[in-house]
Order: C-alpha cells, then sequence, then structure tokens
C-alpha cells in the first residue's frame, strides 16, 4: 500500500538538499492552492501521475463510446437519436481536451493510443458491460454520468491547470448528459408495466458496476494518498462513492424504482444511505480483462484505429502542405527575420 507515496519521498531523501529544496517549494504552491502549469517545475512522479490518471480519463471517454454507440441507430424516435449522437459526440470531444492536456506534459498522443490499444494502459471498468436495452441509455446518462460528475466536480480544482481547466467544460456537458439520462428513465418508469420493468432491470445491472467506478476501497487504493496530497484527488474514492449513493437514492425513489441492494437503509444517525458489500473480485477481473465485453470493446477501438489510418495520414499530409506553401509565401524576408 502506499509504495508510490513511499518511493517518491524516498527519492527525494535520497536527492540531497537542492532537490529536496525543489520538492518543497512545489509542495508549498500546492499547499496555497496555486495552479501548477506545463512549463513549471514539477516532481517526476506528479508528472507521471497525471499522464497515468489523464490519460486513462481520455481512453474512458473514447471507450464510453461504444456502448452508446451500439444504440444509435435504433433509438426510438428522431428527437432520441438527435440527443444521443450529440451526447456521444461530446464524448469524442472529452476525450481530445484530455488527450491534449496529457500532452502539456510531454508525452505524444499517438504514444497514449498504443498504451490503450496494447493493453497496457486502463479505461474505466463500466465500459466492459453490454448496452441490452433502450433503458441502459437512460441508466448510463442517469447513473454512469452522474457518477462522472460526482468524481469530476472535484478535479474542476486539481492542482493541474490544464487538466482542471479542461473538467470545467467536461462537468458542464455531463450534467446535460445525466439529465438527459434521468428523462429517458422517467419517460420509461411512467409508459407501460413492460417499460418500466426495462429501467428497472437497467438499474439493476448498472447499479453495483457504477460503484465500482470509484475504484477501490480506501484501504486498498494505490495513488490516493499521494494524489491527495498533491491536491489532484480532492475526495477519496470511498468519500466519492458515499455522496453519489446518497445523491442517486432518492433520484431512484422518485423513478419509482428499486435498488438492487437489501442492505440498502436510510442511516439518520449520520444522514447516509448505508449500503451492502461491493463485489471486489467482479472489480478485479473486469480491470483483468475478463469483464463481458472487455475483448469486444478493445477489438472495436482497434478496427476503428486501423481503418482511421488514412484519414490521419491524409490529414498530417494536409498539415504538411499548408505549413510549406505558408513559409514559401512568408519568402525570403521570413527567412532573414
Ligand atoms: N476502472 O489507486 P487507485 C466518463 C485503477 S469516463 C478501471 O484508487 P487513482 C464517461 C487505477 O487506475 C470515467 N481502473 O487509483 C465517459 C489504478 O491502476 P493503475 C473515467 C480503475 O488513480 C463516457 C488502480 O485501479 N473517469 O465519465 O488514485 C460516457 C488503483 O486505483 C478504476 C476518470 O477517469 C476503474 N473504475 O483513482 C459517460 C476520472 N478505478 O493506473 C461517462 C479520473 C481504479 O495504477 N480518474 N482503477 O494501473 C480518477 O479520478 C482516478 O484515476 C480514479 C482512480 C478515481 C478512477
Amino acid at each position: 500500500m502506499y509504495t508510490q507515496a513511499l518511493n517518491a519521498r524516498d527519492a527525494v531523501a535520497e536527492a540531497g538538499p537542492e532537490e529536496a529544496g525543489r520538492h518543497a517549494r512545489f509542495q508549498a504552491r500546492i499547499e496555497a492552492e496555486e495552479r501548477i502549469e506545463p512549463n513549471d517545475w514539477m516532481p517526476e512522479a506528479y508528472r507521471r501521475t497525471l499522464v497515468r490518471q489523464i490519460s486513462q480519463h481520455a481512453h474512458s471517454e473514447i471507450v464510453g463510446m461504444l456502448p452508446e454507440g451500439n444504440w444509435i441507430t435504433r433509438a426510438p424516435s428522431l428527437k432520441r437519436k438527435a440527443a444521443l449522437l450529440a451526447k456521444v459526440q461530446d464524448e469524442a470531444g472529452h476525450g481530445l481536451y484530455l488527450y491534449a492536456a496529457a500532452e502539456t506534459l510531454g508525452v505524444a498522443r499517438e504514444d497514449l493510443v498504443d498504451q490503450l490499444l496494447d493493453g497496457r494502459a486502463k479505461y474505466s471498468s463500466i465500459f466492459n458491460y453490454p448496452t441490452l436495452t433502450w433503458a441502459d441509455i437512460g441508466a448510463i446518462g442517469w447513473l454512469v454520468d452522474g457518477a462522472a460528475i460526482m468524481n469530476q466536480i472535484p478535479l474542476c480544482r486539481c492542482s493541474y491547470g490544464p487538466y482542471a481547466r479542461a473538467m470545467i467544460r467536461i462537468c458542464k456537458e455531463e450534467s446535460f448528459h445525466q439529465r438527459q439520462g434521468y428523462e429517458i428513465m422517467l419517460t420509461l418508469c411512467r409508459g407501460t408495466p413492460e417499460q418500466k420493468a426495462m429501467a428497472q432491470d437497467a438499474l439493476n445491472r448498472w447499479w453495483w458496476p457504477c460503484l465500482m467506478m470509484f475504484g477501490p476501497p480506501d484501504s486498498e487504493s494505490q495513488h490516493s494518498e499521494q494524489s491527495a496530497r498533491w491536491k489532484i484527488k480532492r475526495f477519496s474514492n470511498d468519500e466519492l462513492r458515499q455522496k453519489f449513493v446518497d445523491a442517486t437514492v432518492p433520484q431512484g425513489h422518485h423513478l419509482g424504482l428499486a435498488f438492487p441492494d437489501p442492505e440498502l437503509a436510510y442511516d439518520a444517525e449520520t444522514g447516509h444511505w448505508r449500503f451492502g458489500a461491493i463485489d471486489w473480485e467482479e472489480f478485479r477481473q473486469v480491470l483483468a480483462g475478463n469483464g463481458p465485453c472487455n475483448r469486444q470493446r478493445m477489438r472495436q477501438r482497434r478496427d476503428a484505429h486501423a481503418a482511421g489510418a488514412w484519414v490521419r495520414e491524409a490529414a498530417l499530409a494536409h498539415a504538411g502542405k499548408r505549413a510549406r506553401r505558408a513559409s514559401a509565401e512568408a519568402g525570403p524576408a521570413s527567412a532573414a527575420a
């Protein structure tokens, strides 16, 4: 546990007084709530942590397009199809802002994408579950985007400037996604008994995986302590999970749905909803590549990447041509300057 934190501290202790002074000044800036910007000095471990988290976040947005993309051609009306298309496009945009934020840390987007495609980088466990009915699109918006917002609002105050600024726009769009999902659930719950049963079935299947989105319990979270010290994380995995449960249970009851957890109960003393034990073995299996859809998702991403190769080549050739034309037009004057 906390090996990364110990290693980071040991490395500083061994590095001598000058290095230790730099680390102390960096930590003082963090404590003073200053934003760290790309050209500022930062500990290598801070940079690595951000590259890991931001790139995995970007991959999640990109892989996250697949379960919903599955329903674009089968949305029940033109209005629903247009909203779903726009949501999936927003997710592509979020992936791009996040890759751009990661690039400010000196990594190449191509390398990050390779890490996803060859299985070295993780993406959110939640996107390895199937979307079996239209109600799953409602449940994803309501629950998955709801969980994402809970996790991401504090990231708007993350100590690293480019990540924090990207999150502000992402959160605005995610809250619209959450509302469109809840509205789908509301429509189904006010519809026929079959539609309500479909909504209930979606809640039954998505509830527990959504609680896993927040990551392992605090007692097993390797990165939390150091990330909290660096103010990358403002709340622990368990704190955010509890906030999500507290916010979501009344919303489910308003829909007239039951949560698939016999132990779910309101604790008047603490003001929180208590919930049953999470199946962490299922989480470990999904992270190990053995979830219901891991192989399908990675196959689809690899195929899409290969199919898009000509677009990337054409865009690079076009950019090269424009750059050559601009430098020819600028002519010798620009060379002299
Ligand atoms: N799935 O020490 P911990 C979205 C990994 S996209 C997979 O607690 P940390 C959306 C973790 O990476 C949602 N892996 O880590 C898109 C670490 O492994 P590595 C994505 C997980 O970083 C489209 C190990 O477990 N959101 O919202 O302190 C449509 C130990 O964990 C998961 C983000 O990425 C998981 N669920 O905390 C709709 C938010 N949980 O890296 C919606 C940004 C943990 O050492 N990320 N792991 O190999 C974070 O806030 C943090 O990285 C986490 C984990 C809370 C996720």
